[in-house]
């Protein structure tokens, strides 16, 4: 081949990979379209300063350190949709130490705990269903259920500079049913009944979820863990959730990383999704 024919064949190849590295591009670009959600677990009175507040539990963490992180990245990242949850008890709510009496034919045969020596924050097996013994919280409708004050909520009156009017917002309460316990927001303890949440996800095409808020060992957990389960590509934004106890706390967030979930940091969430 001549000098001509030369430049001729590396200036065809140059052109083909050229092409092909394009292709390449818009193909993973394509591939790569995400719909973004941030998922906001159980921002509620009761947490914070009210009957289970945090404050009182083994991490003596404050709920409310949560709030600045959470309306940070509100007001800084465009995320698609919004979910917000609330556990909605009614007054009798099998989790309520309170409420043991009106369960004491529940309790298994052959139990150490029984209603008379039962404490707070206990395991207890009601037939063969463990539960532990919360204090009464998040009663529907009571200011300890409803989100903080400070918690920017968006809606159409109060978008952010990043969220428009149009941004779908969900609201889901969870744990309504008085003889079951639902940490997540998307199943039950028992995995009997699921929630509307993930229909009304996939409806808007949501495939990534990030989650924060508390308690991180609880309810974040276990609504991570279904999220990954229903194989949404699922984030739990550590220092914007707080939660029970610290050992638990680490145990969960290992075991939800053993579950193909990712924990990250707040100021990692803008790099991943823009
Ligand atoms: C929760 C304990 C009992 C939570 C709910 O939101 O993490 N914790 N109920
Ligand atoms: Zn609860």
């Amino acid at each position: 081949m001549n000098f001509f024919g030369l430049m001729f064949q590396s200036i065809h190849y140059k052109t083909r990979s050229l092409l092909s590295s394009l292709k390449l591009n818009t193909m993973s670009k394509h591939s790569k379209t995400r719909v973004n959600s941030l998922l906001i677990v159980d921002v509620q009175n009761d947490f914070i300063t009210g009957t289970l507040s945090l404050r009182n539990c083994p991490s003596k963490h404050c709920g409310e350190d949560v709030i600045p992180t959470i309306n940070h990245l509100l007001a800084t990242i465009k995320f698609d949709v919004i979910v917000y949850t609330q556990d909605w008890h009614p007054r009798t709510h099998i989790s309520f130490y309170e409420c043991i009496n009106l369960r004491k034919h529940l309790i298994a045969d052959g139990s150490k705990i029984d209603a008379s020596n039962a404490k707070l924050y206990d395991y207890i097996k009601f037939a063969d269903v463990e539960q532990i013994l919360w204090p009464a919280h998040c009663i529907q409708n009571t200011t300890g259920a409803e989100l903080h004050k400070d918690l920017h909520i968006i809606d159409n009156k109060t978008p952010s500079n990043h969220i428009n009017k149009n941004t779908p917002v969900i609201r889901l309460h969870k744990g309504t049913d008085p003889d079951i316990d639902s940490y997540s927001a998307f199943w039950d303890n028992q995995k009997i009944s699921k929630t509307t949440l993930d229909s009304q996800l996939k409806k808007l095409n949501v495939t990534d979820i990030y989650i924060a808020g508390i308690a991180t060992d609880v309810c974040v957990y276990s609504t991570a863990l279904h999220a990954a389960e229903l194989n949404y590509c699922t984030y739990v934004i550590e220092d914007a959730c707080r939660g029970v106890d610290e050992n638990a706390i680490t145990e969960k967030l290992k075991d939800l990383e053993e579950h193909n979930c990712q924990i990250i940091k707040s100021n990692k969430v803008k790099a991943v999704i823009e």
